[in-house]
């Protein structure tokens, strides 16, 4: 594995207290490289080292500042197949999936930004009849601050990274500790295209420590994060009352609403995507699902049969599932199966770990569906964030939209119906910032991402997230006429 390092002012670098985190092969369940350990100090010093940037950064033409983050697009493309495979072994997901989805989407997430930075504009606005003229500037704020999480490790850092730099920000960025290869990757990558030092500086460590101490700084104007709804509200409590902006993407329990008159290939084919990708660790997947009640028992048959055939082993087999991220999370999820259990629910099938021979220490799960007699039980109102999902029948639109929208979550909702008057309906009352429409993780680049409710505040994606990582200034100019 490579060794991974801070990377502060162009330079690799340990933490400056010089301590060490295991970083842990999910397949395998062994440790198989460490980390920095980094703290507040380490903090400081990419602060600095950004602050000194930011001057330079923010006046870098666009053309030029557009080359660069095309060029980093361009180098994870061709580095594609190591990237995958650093991606999977680090998190336990497929490597087809990280090959397929993770690596070419990080590109994507640059190369995106790189093209709207430079059709980002602002605003004038004439007062007519007081020979007024206002014109809103966008300036970047300054240094920002962003963290990721484990799940989708290169996917969700870039999302943040990309367009923070392209509105002409420096950065302080600190991947999961559980995930940290392909964040020391990316700014070998960065080095090699040119990005110049201090503007993009990655520190290791875990949450509590380099986390926070990104929080905190003084020096560190914005936060954009993306992780557990608890850390979020816990980041909002130390940021608010320092007046930092804020965008925080929290966890879903997200509802997947099946009716009779769907197309029912193209549903189950997706459902089996929506409720077992990357082991179900995406804030996304649809955990609880509804089905009309004329179908439910067709469903409930064909859908069982078809997890049965789902694989699971090693990441770098070809496989449907991988290992989930750690021990503890294996734990966790199970305790949530067997709340389940206790509470009246029958697990149709899954349920346990899985034995895979050559690694036998690795965190395997079954791919688990569990039918449930009140969605109001803590397996359909919790996060679980793991290969699980509820299934319930309902036998109106009403009693489904109650239902789903009864979570404390709002972050995506999939109707599956061939009824466009109902599709609408359903977008217009689901409580949740994405609606999809017969698909699932269909996404435009261009449009706001983002949940209501615990799932989070604030708006990702094309220009809110330009907006999002500039302050607007107003000028306003009276004139003689
Ligand atoms: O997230 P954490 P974890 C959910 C999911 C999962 C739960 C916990 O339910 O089980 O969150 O996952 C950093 N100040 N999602 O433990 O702890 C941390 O180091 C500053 C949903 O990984 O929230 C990491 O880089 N930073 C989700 C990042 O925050 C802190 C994706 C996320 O860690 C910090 C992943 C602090 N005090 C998990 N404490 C989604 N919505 O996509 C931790 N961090």
């Amino acid at each position: 594995m490579a060794r991974v390092q801070n990377y502060i002012n162009g330079e690799f670098q340990d933490a400056l207290n010089g301590a060490t985190l295991d970083n842990i092969e999910p397949g395998t369940g062994a440790i198989y490289g460490q980390l920095p350990e980094s703290d507040a100090q380490d903090i400081d010093l990419a602060q600095t080292a950004a602050q000194k940037a930011f001057s330079t950064w923010r006046n870098t033409t666009l053309e030029e500042r557009s080359a660069i983050l095309g060029r980093i697009a361009d180098l994870i493309d061709e580095q594609r197949e190591p990237l995958a495979k650093a991606e999977s072994r680090d998190n336990g997901k497929p490597l087809a999936l990280a090959m397929s989805v993770d690596i070419p989407r990080a590109s994507s997430n640059f190369r995106f930004f790189a093209q709207a930075l430079t059709q980002f504009s602002s605003e004038a606005h004439e007062s007519v009849g007081k020979n007024t003229i206002n014109f809103t500037l966008r300036h970047p704020i300054g240094v920002v601050g962003c963290i990721s999480p484990w799940n989708l490790p290169l996917y969700l850092f870039t999302w943040k990274i990309a367009p923070a730099l392209a509105a002409g920000n420096t950065v302080v960025a600190k991947p999961s500790e559980l995930t940290p290869v392909t964040a020391h990757l990316l700014a070998e990558i960065c080095q090699k295209a040119g990005l110049p030092a201090g503007v993009l500086n990655i520190v290791h460590g875990n949450g509590s420590s380099a986390g926070q101490a990104i929080v905190e700084h003084p020096g560190i104007k914005a936060v954009s994060f993306t992780g557990g709804t608890k850390t979020g509200a816990h980041i909002a409590s130390v940021a608010a009352p320092m007046f930092k902006k804020l965008s925080l993407e929290l966890g879903g329990k997200n509802p997947n609403i099946i009716f009779a008159d769907c197309d029912y290939d193209k549903m189950m084919a997706t459902t089996l995507k929506s409720s077992f990708a990357n082991q179900g660790q995406i804030c996304l997947c649809g955990s609880r699902i509804f089905v009309e009640r004329d179908l439910y028992a067709s469903f409930k048959t064909d859908f069982v049969s078809r997890v049965a055939k789902l694989k699971v082993g090693p990441p770098s087999d070809s496989v449907d599932l991988g290992a989930v991220i750690s021990s503890d999370h294996q734990q966790k999820i199970l305790s949530y199966i067997d709340q389940a259990k206790a509470e009246g629910g029958e697990v149709l099938i899954g349920g346990n770990t899985v034995n895979v021979p050559e690694c036998p220490n690795g965190f395997y799960l079954e791919p688990t569906v569990i039918e449930i007699k009140d969605h109001h039980c803590k397996v359909a109102q919790e996060e679980i964030f793991g290969p699980v999902v509820t299934l319930m029948p309902f036998d109106s639109e009403q009693e489904v939209l109650a239902m789903a929208n009864s979570v404390p979550y709002g972050l995506s909702a999939s109707l599956w119906t061939s009824n466009i008057d109902r599709s609408m309906r359903f977008a217009q009352q689901i409580e949740s910032g994405i609606v999809w429409v017969n698909t699932w993780l269909n996404r435009d680049l261009r449009t706001p991402f983002g949940g209501i409710k615990a799932s989070g505040v604030g708006r990702e994606g094309g220009l809110e997230a330009l907006r999002f990582f500039t302050e607007p200034k107003n000028i306003c100019i009276s004139y003689q006429s």
